[in-house]
């Protein structure tokens, strides 16, 4: 909202006191203002669906105290005003379960993928009043709110609503070791708060061809997220420093920023991050050696089921393991800094010292 219509509505509440706030369903918002409000409905027909406040205000409208919880913990409480997305859809024939996933994009750039657990399970409120009032100047004309899930999805200056059709769960068929591939992509200098730290272009780590469904990010405190191929690219790995493993980018709101990375994939691969997954995983001891159950990796990250396993070193050197050794290894960082695996009761040469990837051996 411009400054100027703020005065005006200011001015405008000011002189005609009830006169406006009775005639008018959302208290202290003018009739243009409310017609400006519009969203955008994309993929849901044939044809863009445009929105406006004055038809939101029309479906049942529903209040909710709700509490949001930042990424600093910090946490407030208010009382959102709006229509249920359910109740919108419905007035249009359809229904949010019916989707793998929308994206809930705004006019600042932030967007985020609401995946299909939440639309089966969730109300999604497109919210026009916070306690009793027009949203501020930052979140209007509406703001998503989604109960009981995390602030991130709970979008400010709501512009549209893209509905996805099936995405197809890529089956993962090859694990490569962040700490091990950032040595072969070109680092550079990222400015972080108060330190100079090195990251690598989104865009180097898969072929547009494996993007063609996005990519997945999953970080060390369970967020998963879905990204398009488009905002992956336009940002960078940052793989030292604060938050590291982070994607971050100078043209995204930081909201859009993923910290302290576990993995994230596209296609058939996935790049993981054998220091976040130290730190959260429950580990196994093979001769005084503590790591990461391979099993527990394979878990993680859903690798597709197969006789043996390629294991290959950034030297070349490559060892296969049989299906049923895979529980008896352990993965961890050596002494010198090398990824490495070893297996309990197995050959010397089965140490891969400086692991670069496990791959599937049958597909
Ligand atoms: N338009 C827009 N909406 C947004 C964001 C943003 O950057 N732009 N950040 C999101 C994130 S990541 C969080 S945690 C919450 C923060 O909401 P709060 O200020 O109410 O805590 O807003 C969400 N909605
Ligand atoms: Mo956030």
């Amino acid at each position: 909202m411009k400054r100027a219509s703020i005065l005006l509505l200011i001015a405008f509440i000011l002189i005609s006191s009830t006169a406006c706030s009775t005639s008018n369903p959302v208290k202290g918002l003018e009739q243009e203002e409310i017609a400006a409000g519009k969203i955008t409905l994309v993929g849901l027909e044939a044809a863009e669906v445009a929105v406006d406040l004055e038809e939101l205000m029309t479906l049942p409208a529903i209040s909710k105290e709700v509490t949001s919880v930042n990424s600093s913990g910090a946490e407030n409480t208010f009382i959102i005003e709006g229509a249920l997305l359910e109740e919108l859809l419905k007035s249009k024939g359809k229904s949010q379960k019916s989707y793998t996933a929308l994206r809930l994009v705004a006019g600042d750039g932030y967007s985020v993928e609401v995946p299909s657990e939440i639309l089966q399970n969730r109300d999604i409120i497109l919210g026009y009043r916070v306690d009793g009032e027009p949203l501020d100047e930052i979140s209007m004309p509406i703001r998503a709110i989604i109960p009981e899930e995390r602030a991130m999805y709970w979008v400010r200056n709501l512009e549209q609503i893209e509905f996805t059709g099936t995405k197809a769960e890529a089956a993962i068929n090859e694990i490569l070791f962040l700490e091990e591939a950032v040595n072969t992509y070109d680092s550079v200098d990222y400015t972080y708060y108060e330190s100079v730290d090195s990251a690598i272009a989104g865009k180097d780590f898969f072929s547009a061809e494996e993007m063609s469904n996005g990519i997945i990010i999953k970080a060390k405190d369970g967020l998963l997220k879905s990204e398009t191929a488009e905002v992956f690219n336009s940002g960078y790995i940052k793989h030292t420093g604060t938050d590291a493993p982070l994607f971050l980018s100078p043209d995204l709101p930081k909201g859009m920023h993923v910290k302290n990375i576990l993995w994230f994939s596209a296609g058939e691969r996935a790049y993981y991050s054998v220091a976040s997954g130290l730190s959260i995983t429950d580990r196994a001891t093979i001769d005084d050696q503590e790591g990461i159950p391979l099993h527990r990796l394979f878990e993680e990250l859903s690798i597709n089921p197969s006789d043996s396993y390629i294991f290959t070193a950034a030297d070349g050197y490559e060892v296969i393991i049989e299906t049923a050794d895979i529980e008896k290894g352990i993965l961890f960082i050596s002494e010198d800094g090398l990824i490495s695996v070893k297996f309990d009761g197995l050959p010397k040469n089965t140490n891969v010292k400086g692991l670069f990837a496990i791959k599937t051996a049958q597909q």
